[in-house]
């Protein structure tokens, strides 16, 4: 057993219970693991070709070439490629079923309305449509038939998405580069092809077909998906609950959404309420929803629903014994939720054609028959909660308050409370004197190498006592949320004095009576495109390249293939980024310098890797006052 397996009070106190209940958790399973592959972990071990696999020792006593003839280099540039290439697919895939919906509700052939009008002229205005006395319904169209084309793009224009939306200055240095996505369909294919048997042999250039790939990410994923998702659900605007299990309810049925798109989770959430006096008659006190991932985030951020927790903890979830159903959709669920939710009472339901799990119910989710398969999901809900054995539940009293809802529009109204004309002035008056040193993004998952969340909490303590001011999404924003540093008492507790002053300004005149949170929850991990806008509005504003800003982001425990396109994105951007856990990619010398040195000269961004968290924390800090000697200040 690991020494210790969390830092998470509600965490580790059920790990204690599965091994009671004779569970077995994503941690037996890494010990019975050990040692792992050092070919794997190195990224020297090919399988592209049945000739294979081939690896290569880094000893350099063994074979040097695959069969083939690839180097090292090759193979773990290669490796990289479609490791980022699918954490791109995941996130455009997740894009077009939002592009999708939009189009159905404009068409009005599905119950969802479009609820932020601003939103979609925004939108629309930035793409150069004309929203002057359009219908809604007329305009959503238009903004989806520009998505359409840039995923079926065959011109070699690139995609608007990109155009439209990215700093000039980088757009000028993609294009220089050669590596502006066309088609996020096309680029993916494309990569898919560059990396099979008998193709690409030059490293550089396959490094360089990585970033593309961040951007195809950045752009036809997390920009398009997010944009998508406000016109349908709302922007977020502040909202105040709580996190971690302790918010489940033993005298409620408690169902919990996790997964990632909220197509389904909106759903959810409003047939709860609707369907409350159904869990009434059955002697429960309602329905409480919780979220687990990015699903989790999805309707925190836009209903105020508390988020239960990340992805480490989601067995335990099921371990409290007061789940009565699990939903998931897509993305960072694990195939053993299946077995474990034979142990207890609870319903496991798969909704999507692409996971289906074992031993799961599965309800099949589709737009047309949202509302149908909501209400059922939530009566299964209701039923299981009649089948829970008292003498198996545990729900740990572990409950942070949190204010989440940060989006930038909601960063920019509360900043316009001291400045309207021109709301971005207070904050970056506030950098170039100081008072905040720079802005760190911390972003991604949990990885079973890492104790879950002590890499999150333990940098962001140092960045925040550094005056750094932070903002998070996905696991990481669950871990800061669970840590309490997403309150007004966690500015007092752990922001550095210039930092609380500008805090407790912004609080104040916002109508908080109390200071900002320490750390912005700026939402799922799609929603780091919200980020990106951010950076972009603040490098547009000062006139500046983003690779300018004194800004940094950074990954502290990545585990999925999303992670690292979301990282390439961010160096693609001109951030240093930080990776908590090493990359396998460690096998080839040539490919380790370029994606932490050799980029920074043709991108500005580059990644930096470091497995302490407060030796990374003033590695990021040390970055950023480099950035800001060079801007003068
Ligand atoms: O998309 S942070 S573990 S849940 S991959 Fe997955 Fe990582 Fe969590 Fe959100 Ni993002
Ligand atoms: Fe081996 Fe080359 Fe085939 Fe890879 S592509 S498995 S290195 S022969």
């Amino acid at each position: 057993m690991l020494n210790i397996r969390s830092i998470d009070p509600a965490a580790l106190d059920l790990a204690k219970k599965a091994d009671k209940d004779g569970i077995e958790t994503v941690w037996d399973r890494y010990e019975k693991q050990q040692p792992q592959c050092g070919f794997g972990s190195l990224g020297l071990c090919c399988r592209h070709c049945i000739q294979g696999p081939c690896r290569i020792d880094p000893f350099g006593k063994g074979p040097e070439k695959g069969i083939c003839g690839a180097t090292a280099d090759v193979i773990v540039a290669r490796n990289l490629l479609r490791q980022v290439a699918a954490g791109a697919a995941a996130h455009v895939d997740h894009a077009y079923e939002a592009v999708e919906a939009l189009k159905l509700a404009a068409e009005g052939k599905i119950d969802y309305p479009i609820a932020d009008i601003n939103k979609l002229k925004a939108i629309a205005t930035g793409l150069g449509i004309e929203t002057e006395s359009k219908e809604p319904n007329v305009l959503a169209l238009e903004v989806v038939q520009v998505a359409y084309e840039d995923m079926g793009n065959h011109q070699k224009r690139p995609m608007r998405w990109v155009s439209a939306h990215a700093p000039k200055q980088r757009l000028e240095v993609w294009e220089s580069l050669g590596i502006l996505p066309r088609n996020p369909d096309r680029e993916i294919r494309e990569a898919m092809h560059q990396t099979t048997m008998g193709m690409d042999a030059d490293p550089v250039n396959l490094v360089l077909a990585t970033a593309k790939q961040g951007l195809v990410d950045g752009y036809g994923g997390l920009k398009l998906a997010t944009d998508m998702q406000d016109i349908l659900f709302g922007t977020p605007a502040p909202v105040v609950t709580e996190a971690n299990l302790g918010v489940l309810k033993e005298d409620y049925v408690n169902l919990i959404v996790h997964g990632h798109v909220p197509l389904l989770s909106e759903k959810i959430v409003q047939w709860a309420k609707t369907l409350s006096p159904e869990a009434e008659a059955v002697g429960a006190k309602g329905v409480q929803v919780a979220g687990i991932c990015c699903s989790g985030n999805e309707v925190l951020m836009r209903q105020g629903v508390p988020l239960a927790t990340n992805y480490l903890a989601q067995e335990l979830a099921i371990v409290t014994g007061a789940v009565d159903t699990m939903v998931v959709d897509v993305q960072c669920i694990m195939p053993s939720l299946g077995q474990i939710a034979s142990c207890y009472h609870t319903e496991l339901i798969t909704t999507m054609p692409i996971v289906k799990i074992p031993g799961a119910t599965h309800i099949p989710f589709t737009l047309e028959h949202a509302d149908e398969a909501a209400q059922e999901i939530v009566r299964k809900a209701i039923a299981a909660y009649a089948r829970r054995d008292p003498n198996k539940v545990h729900i740990p009293d572990y409950r942070a308050k949190i204010m989440a809802g940060f989006s930038v529009e909601a960063i920019v109204g509360a900043l316009s409370k001291l400045d309207a004309d021109q709301p971005l002035k207070p904050l970056v008056d506030n950098i170039v004197n100081g008072n905040i040193v720079g802005v760190v993004a911390t972003v991604g998952c949990n990885n079973v190498k890492v104790a879950q969340d002590i890499f999150h909490v333990e940098m962001v303590k140092e960045l925040l006592k550094n005056n750094v001011l932070v903002v998070a999404t996905g696991c990481s924003a669950h871990a800061l949320a669970k840590a309490g540093m997403m309150n007004s008492e966690g500015a007092e507790k752990y922001a550095g004095e210039s930092l609380k002053v500008v805090l407790t300004a912004i609080g104040e005149a916002a109508g908080l009576g109390a200071p900002l949170p320490p750390v912005l929850h700026m939402g799922s991990c799609v929603d780091n495109s919200r980020i990106g806008d951010l950076v972009t509005a603040l490098a547009g504003y000062l006139g500046v390249d983003t690779a300018a800003l004194p800004v940094a982001a950074s990954a502290p425990e990545p585990q999925h293939e999303k992670a690292l396109s979301i990282g390439t994105w961010a160096v693609t951007m001109g951030f240093t980024t930080h990776l908590g856990v090493v990359p396998p990619v460690l096998g080839s010398k040539q490919v380790t310098e370029l994606l932490t040195a050799g980029l920074t000269d043709v991108i500005g961004g580059k990644f930096y890797v470091e497995t302490d968290p407060q030796t990374a924390a003033h590695g990021l800090i040390e970055d950023i006052c480099k950035k800001r000697k060079a801007l003068g200040l």
